[in-house]
């Protein structure tokens, strides 16, 4: 019995089933801003422009790249997805692109990063992913708006009025050639419309500049099973809120939507060698269950260095994530949002009749579900799957007669109070077990 089917999807679009099922994904940002290591969005932050930038360019060399190495890393850390990003706004591309000379090939690298990325993840069994920006900062033809890091150069302007039918001409043949020079692509994740962005002098952009509809077209012809995020401005798609966590489920009537989490390592996209802010193995544990409990997908970016690398405390982070989630993984593959209300502190997910608690943080002893009496069949915790003992409604009158136990009357004494509201009492053990989150199984009556 798998995830609740339920889902508001577009028609034409590709089957999400296996995108739902997954629920955890990893985004690798990496370009020449791996090397300016300071932000991904360097170039504009710090209106550095096309000829500043040039230098990354030009000494750009992930030596140390290895494509299979970053695929095991990730399967071994969990992750069932990956989506790399094949070309952010600075306009360049990790890919050999006949469309332009900005590209990885014509770097002292020389090879084309993309290829070998989609080759390892998938000989890993990952679905691949490619991230492809609809912003270009280097495309001359690129209309300057308030994003843009020559919008103080008035040379600049002058000389680059801007073409958007060129660009788009442009943008379009680069996405036609990932479409069609690598086999299956799983997911293409777009990124992003601004239209009702408005500096006064300029404004942002949406699905006219990108002319989305034609765009969208002919991706589903080249790759009709195809996942695309909502990011062209159509209003379909894959919801994808950045960097902050929803406060309840994604739904559209009685329909659940798709949906997934981006969340950062420490609050940055590509490397920044010098931000501090990391996430806690605990705290990126959690965001990951309160977004499946949610019924969404977490994907989780990294941002390799400029040799290619992950950095150790990258390594630390998804390693210790990977370790509790290869003792927990039943709770996360497969499940989403369950049909019962979690105690305070607690999250629930669900796949059929398996429901998983995930506790965060560890009660005294006793712990009370509210509307589970009567339905439980089974517990225990997922770590050891060691017995959790509890009891619930229908047991009550026979434990009064078999139990003559301390513990037993403190208990029932609870249960006068509490079983009213069909709630299941869970029996804990003191020791809380040593993992980041425990997880107690529930599993449940048909
Ligand atoms: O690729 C990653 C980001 O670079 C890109 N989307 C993810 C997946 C993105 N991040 N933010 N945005 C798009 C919207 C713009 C946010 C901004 Fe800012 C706030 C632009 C200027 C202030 C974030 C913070 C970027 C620069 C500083």
């Amino acid at each position: 019995m798998g995830v609740n089917k339920n889902y508001e999807w577009p028609d034409n679009y590709g089957n999400p089933d296996w995108f739902i099922e997954d629920r955890y994904g990893l985004f690798l940002h990496f370009g020449l801003f791996s090397a300016a290591a300071r932000h991904e969005w360097v170039m504009t932050l710090e209106q550095i422009g096309t000829e500043g930038y040039q230098k990354y360019f030009d000494y750009f060399n992930p030596d140390l790249f290895d494509a299979k190495s970053w695929a095991r890393s990730a399967k071994k850390a969990g992750f069932k997805y990956a989506v790399l990003t094949a070309k952010h706004h600075e306009g360049f591309a990790l890919w050999d692109t006949k469309l332009s000379d900005y590209k990885i090939t014509n770097t002292a690298f020389g090879r084309d990063l993309v290829g070998e990325y989609i080759e390892a993840f998938r000989a890993e069994g990952l679905k691949v992913g490619l991230y492809f920006s609809l912003i270009d900062w280097k495309h001359p033809d690129f209309l300057v708006d308030g994003y843009h890091p020559e919008r103080n150069n008035e040379e600049y302007i002058q000389n680059h009025p801007g073409n958007m039918d060129e660009y788009t001409k442009f943008m379009h043949g680069q996405v036609r050639e990932l479409l069609s020079g690598y086999g299956k692509i799983d997911y293409l994740w777009f990124d992003f419309s601004y239209a009702n962005r408005d500096w006064g002098d300029s404004v942002g952009k949406g699905k006219e500049d990108w002319k989305s509809e034609e765009l969208e077209s002919m991706i589903l012809s080249l790759q009709p099973d195809i996942i695309l995020n909502d990011r062209l401005d159509l209003g379909r798609g894959v919801g994808t809120p950045e960097q902050y966590q929803r406060n309840t489920r994604m739904e559209k009537g009685k329909k659940q939507l798709v949906w997934e989490a981006c969340q950062t390592l420490n609050g940055s996209w590509g490397y920044d060698r010098d931000n501090l802010d990391w996430k806690t193995p605990e705290m990126v544990t959690k965001l990951l269950i309160d977004t499946v409990s949610k019924g969404g997908n977490m994907l989780l970016n990294i941002g390799p260095n400029a040799r290619g690398e992950w950095d150790s405390k990258t390594n630390e982070i998804i390693n210790q994530v990977g370790e509790w989630m290869r003792l927990h993984q039943e709770s996360v593959y497969g499940c989403g949002a369950s049909e019962f209300f979690a105690p305070a502190d607690a999250r629930f997910t669900q796949k059929g009749n398996h429901l998983y608690l995930h506790l965060f943080s560890w009660p005294y002893r006793t712990l009370l579900v509210p509307k589970l009496g009567g339905k439980v069949l089974y517990a225990r915790l997922l770590n050891d799957s060691s017995e959790i003992k509890y009891i619930q409604e229908e047991g009550l009158s026979e434990k009064r007669k078999s139990h003559k136990d301390l513990n037993a009357e403190v208990t029932e004494i609870h249960i006068k109070d509490k079983f009213e509201d069909h709630s299941l009492m869970v029996t804990l053990p003191v020791q809380r077990p040593d993992v980041i989150v425990p997880v107690i199984e529930f599993i449940l009556k048909d």
